[in-house]
């Protein structure tokens, strides 16, 4: 192996096709740094879900029943594996090319990968894409860190923060590819909401402020429990929304950039937020709940609000002070801090130092 190019093996997510939205930001994750670690000349490969497309990236598709999705489950349920499992399929398929590899990364939030981590020869590093949601996954990943130091990395302090290995995770931010979003420094009056419509998003909060506030809510991202819209749309039936589907980055930023701000509304410890650093970098400031990673993105009165969690008072209270906010102060933090190169490096860094090239 040269140290100057590293062949790096991404195992994907293992409860959707990439491309599919039901992976949510981990998707965007995984093709930034692995368009990044191409670009500087790395040898990248993806192993996912049988259907999965990832732009010009190579991907190798398993087959095999996806995994639930651990947000789904209670905290002491019991591991489940379906019986043609694809994450068992795709770490067979690992085992067996191992040796082609220098370093293999898991994206994965499941037991599976920690558990086989000490039966593979090729050194693993775990990117953790949630906070704690599971006993299963603190304690297999607990041991991880502590008999592979250095091997699992997470988005922002306050997710990592929600472990017992805290100390022991290497914080990597997250970053996307700024020329594919367009600022925009004269919004029309509209707000706009991304991301999975799942309850642990909040989405009723944002759509209580439309009510409150009478500025449409633009919404965006995939349609992951459909009861859960239904019940919202029976809740508020006259509220000024309207859901855009789950549309490419493309059309995304196209939508979010003409709006005055983003509404965050996260009832769980949001890992990081991606589509934060989506909107600041299209000149949007965001407002949200002063909960996880979104509340280390924002600076509070000069790139968006960071409001009491769960007060949708605090929400229209942010709303009407938005005149305050600069919005090339937005996107100069995205610039600044949330770069694909910075994110590029700071992987690169990750992964050589668990080769102990650095
Ligand atoms: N659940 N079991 C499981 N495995 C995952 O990889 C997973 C998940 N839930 C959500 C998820 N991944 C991603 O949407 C988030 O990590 C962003």
């Amino acid at each position: 192996m040269t140290t100057d190019f590293l062949k790096i093996l991404f195992l994907s997510t293992s409860v959707g096709q990439l491309g599919s939205g039901l992976g949510g930001g981990v998707e965007l994750t995984v093709l930034n740094i692995a368009k990044e670690l191409h670009r500087r000349g790395h040898k990248i490969a993806v192993v996912a879900p049988v259907g999965s497309v990832l732009e010009s990236i190579p991907v190798i598709e398993i087959m095999g029943d996806l995994q639930v999705t651990a947000q789904t489950q209670d905290y002491n349920a019991a591991i489940v594996m379906p019986a043609d499992s694809v994450l068992a399929n795709m770490w067979e398929y690992a085992r067996k090319v191992q040796d082609e590899w220098d370093v293999i990364v898991n994206f994965a939030y499941d037991w599976l990968p920690f558990y086989l981590t000490p039966f593979l020869r090729t050194p693993i590093a775990h990117l953790i894409s949630m906070g704690s949601l599971s006993a299963s996954l603190d304690r297999i990943a607990g041991q991880v860190a502590v008999e592979f130091p250095g091997t699992i990395g997470v988005h922002t302090a306050s997710q990592a923060q929600t472990f017992a290995f805290a100390k022991e995770c290497q914080l990597l931010g997250s970053g996307i590819d700024l020329s594919l979003y367009e600022f925009c420094s004269q919004p029309e009056p509209k707000l706009a909401w991304l991301g999975r419509i799942a309850p642990e998003k909040g989405l009723e909060d944002a759509v209580a402020a439309a009510k409150i506030t009478g500025i449409p809510l633009k919404i965006m991202g995939k349609m992951q429990d459909e009861d859960y819209w239904q019940k919202i749309c029976a809740d508020w039936p006259d509220a000024p929304v309207e859901y855009l589907g789950f549309l490419t980055t493309s059309q995304m930023q196209e939508q979010v950039r003409q709006c005055r701000a983003l509404l965050m509304t996260p009832r769980w410890v949001e890992a990081f937020g991606n589509v934060a650093i989506e909107a600041l970098a299209c000149g949007v400031p965001v407002i949200t709940y002063e909960r996880g990673g979104p509340a280390e993105i924002v600076r509070d009165g000069l790139t968006g609000f960071l409001v009491e969690p769960d007060s949708v008072n605090g929400l229209v209270g942010a709303i009407a002070r938005l005149d305050q906010i600069d919005r090339s102060a937005c996107r100069r933090q995205a610039e600044v801090e949330y770069s694909v190169g910075g994110l590029g490096d700071r992987c690169e860094h990750w992964f050589k130092s668990i080769l102990k090239l650095s």
